[in-house]
């Protein structure tokens, strides 16, 4: 789509003056736009009511080709999420804020208006973290009630919303002795301030979306219009914006969708363009993944969440404009991601340096970073390509990194969270891999987040129809895009097994399309409409069936839960000559602790055969690690330990012999949940 105007000339329009005459409108956009006055949410006319948007308001995205559900129509019944997300609730969000509180986040605000005498605590963007909790409630509030998280919830709001400058300007690192530092280049480069008001605003979207109080979404509206727009932009009386950690772009146009205001989207635009008139260090434009023309990246680098995060902004930029340039760079980035940089696990990033992406191929599997923060960044990124095409691939990506590198993230008591996420592990290191509590504790909020808006992944209307995305025992009780009220029930024990029930119930008999999703690993995956086989189903794509739909049909799935022996490209140096394990979407790893006393991991083998899997026998322990199907496994193991072998030897044409031996393989996310033991998820393997 070509800009009526552009955006530099919009935004210093919207510098210059403050009547919404000069601002262009979207044809779909029936909102208030004016960017001078205090904003409140309450005057303008969002496009769907706050009950009903979801995730992601899609509503009026005009190149969205699905549209969200909101939160609070999916319920999540007794399965496998609903227990992580009973814990997330029961546990990890409230010690959560107890961690916020011990460790000062809250006495950031209160010293600002004299409540407390305490220093500025933690890093620059500790504000985030109250954020990325307010947010996490803002998510559970659309599921249930939970009285004593909206009460905390609503008082922390209201002591951040306490310390707002009348210029609409609110971070309490840069607020008293440092104000002068703020928005400087380098305030901009490295202190966080337009992350921390992404987060705020992204807070403010998910409370008001579960409870319709816009209190801190006002604030961070009065942020962006009263201090940000009319000072910093492309304008010549503007100062440069440079995001530093991208954030603030998804969060502007999330701002956009849940106010029609348009100017929003321009600046986002304009942010992920990036402003010439400041000098930026060539290494800090590949670190910060921003600071020059999203469209000239053409592979992912840097700063791994920071790069997720700029994805996320410049697909919803797309999603909004439709700009050619955008997609094709997504896409180029999205190829990137899949064939070059990420785990099996769904999570990216190799280095702990810079936190960063490696080199093509570089994967090492202790030394990975995998943070958890990054892993999430790239379940949001394709959920926005999702949303934009329709296509399978991405939703591929969405369930490999929820269930693993993703899930892997917390812990099963809800109480430690995992930072980095390796593939292998040596307690040797003295790592200690799951903890209540870091410094940087960008991680624990981010997982409590995506938990809690977890229904909200579940499905998506088109103009067609209904999109099934992810299986679990679950009820959706919505709406048609033309209005005709559906319900649907899923009956399922995935992910241990593969057969899925879905039953229909639309209001009235209707014709509509449900496109239902056949997961990538799924080969000869079944379907049955009222008992009657379909043909052409194919796995990794939406099978769509297209019928008139009346109350109480069904729809029955089955996806062979086989075990799969997966190899990697070779280039993957550390992968080279070892397998990985996966069962449906869930990828497996050992522990040295399941094996038989003695057993190192580092002298194990699987054992491979013409039966391609089959070697691997699986077992439903329900009282083993919360409910897991368990793998068992003939393998070998060298009959001479390994550490009893010299540094180097010549090398000979005979392989070292091996002794048979049982192992028993659990799901990687379930790792590091009893005492430090060696895991690995890609282990060596010779012919039967
Ligand atoms: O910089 C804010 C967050 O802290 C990043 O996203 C994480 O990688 C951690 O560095
Ligand atoms: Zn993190």
């Amino acid at each position: 789509m070509t800009p009526r105007i552009s955006r530099r000339e919009f935004l210093s329009a919207v510098a210059i003056s403050s009547t919404a005459s000069v601002l262009p409108r979207g044809a779909y956009s029936a909102a208030i736009e004016d960017a001078g006055a205090i904003p409140d949410i309450s005057s303008h006319a969002p496009s769907l009511s706050w009950q009903d948007q979801g995730v992601l308001n899609l509503a009026n995205s005009p190149y969205a080709k699905l549209h969200s559900v909101p939160v609070r129509a999916v319920t999540i019944e007794e399965g496998f999420w609903s227990k992580r997300r009973k814990t997330n609730v029961e546990r990890s969000i409230p010690s959560m804020r107890l961690q916020l509180e011990q460790h000062g986040r809250m006495e950031n605000f209160r010293r600002l208006v004299g409540k407390s005498s305490a220093e500025q605590q933690g890093p620059v963007f500790s504000d985030s973290d109250i954020y990325k909790w307010s947010e996490s409630v803002g998510w559970a509030l659309q599921s249930e009630s939970f009285p004593e998280l909206r009460g905390f919830a609503d008082s922390m709001i209201r002591e951040v919303v306490a310390v707002q400058e009348p210029s609409g300007y609110l971070n309490t690192y840069y607020q008293g002795e440092r104000a002068r530092e703020r928005m400087l280049q380098h305030s901009q480069e490295v202190g966080h301030e337009l992350y921390c008001l992404g987060h705020m605003l992204q807070a403010g979207v998910a409370y008001y979306r579960a409870t319709g109080d816009s209190t801190l979404l006002d604030a961070g509206m009065r942020f962006v219009d009263k201090f940000v727009l009319p000072n910093y932009g492309p304008g010549p009386n503007q100062t440069p914006i440079i995001s530093g950690h991208p954030e603030i772009e998804m969060a502007l146009i999330e701002l956009h969708r849940t106010t029609g205001k348009h100017q929003y989207v321009e600046l986002a635009g304009y942010i992920l363009e990036g402003d010439s008139r400041w000098k930026i260090d060539p290494k800090r434009i590949i670190y910060m993944f921003c600071g020059i023309p999203f469209t000239t990246r053409t592979k992912l680098e840097g700063h791994a969440v920071r790069a997720m995060y700029a994805c996320c902004g410049a697909a919803d930029y797309y999603l909004e404009t439709g700009d050619a340039a955008y997609w094709k760079s997504l896409n180029v980035l999205w190829d990137d991601l899949i064939r070059r940089q990420m785990y099996i696990t769904g999570g990216v990033g190799a280095r702990s340096q810079w936190e960063a992406f490696g080199d093509s191929y570089e994967l090492p599997n202790a030394q990975a970073y995998g943070e958890s923060c990054a892993a999430i960044g790239n379940m949001m990124w394709n959920w926005r390509m999702l949303a934009a095409s329709g296509e399978a691939k991405f939703t591929d990506v969405i369930e490999r990194a929820l269930y693993n590198g993703i899930n892997s993230g917390m812990s099963l008591n809800g109480t430690t969270y995992c930072y980095r996420n390796p593939l292998a592990f040596d307690p040797a290191s003295g790592d200690t891999i799951r903890n209540p509590w870091y410094d940087v504790t960008c991680c624990p909020p981010n997982l409590e987040r995506t938990f809690a808006s977890l229904p909200g992944y579940f499905y998506s209307t088109s103009k067609d129809g209904l999109y099934v995305h992810l299986y679990d025992n679950s009820r959706l009780e919505w709406h048609l895009e033309d209005g005709t009220p559906l319900s649907l029930r899923q009956q399922t024990k995935y992910p241990w097994d593969g057969d899925v029930a879905l039953t229909l119930t639309p209001k009235k008999p209707s014709a509509f399309t449900l496109h239902v999703r056949i997961p990538g690993w799924a080969r000869n995956a079944a379907i049955k409409v009222n008992g009657n086989p379909q043909t052409g189903v194919e796995a990794g794509e939406y099978f769509g069936i297209r019928r008139d739909w009346k109350p109480g049909d069904t729809v029955l799935l089955n996806f062979p839960m086989e075990t799969e022996i997966i190899a990697s490209n070779p280039r993957v140096v550390e992968d080279r000559g070892r397998v990985a394990v996966r069962r449906g979407p869930i990828i497996y790893c050992m522990e040295e602790l399941d094996q038989s006393p003695g057993v190192a991991l580092a002298d194990a083998s699987l054992t491979m055969s013409e039966r391609l899997g089959k070697e691997f026998e699986s077992e439903y322990k329900s009282d083993f690690l919360d409910g897991v199907v368990v793998l068992h496994h003939r393998g070998g193991v060298f009959e001479t330990s390994s550490a009893e072998e010299a540094l180097y030897s010549p090398a000979t044409l005979t392989a070292p012999k091996l002794r048979p031996e049982d192992f028993t393989m659990i799901p990687y996310y379930v790792w590091a949940n009893r005492q430090p033991s060696a895991m690995q998820v890609w282990t060596p393997y010779v012919r039967a």
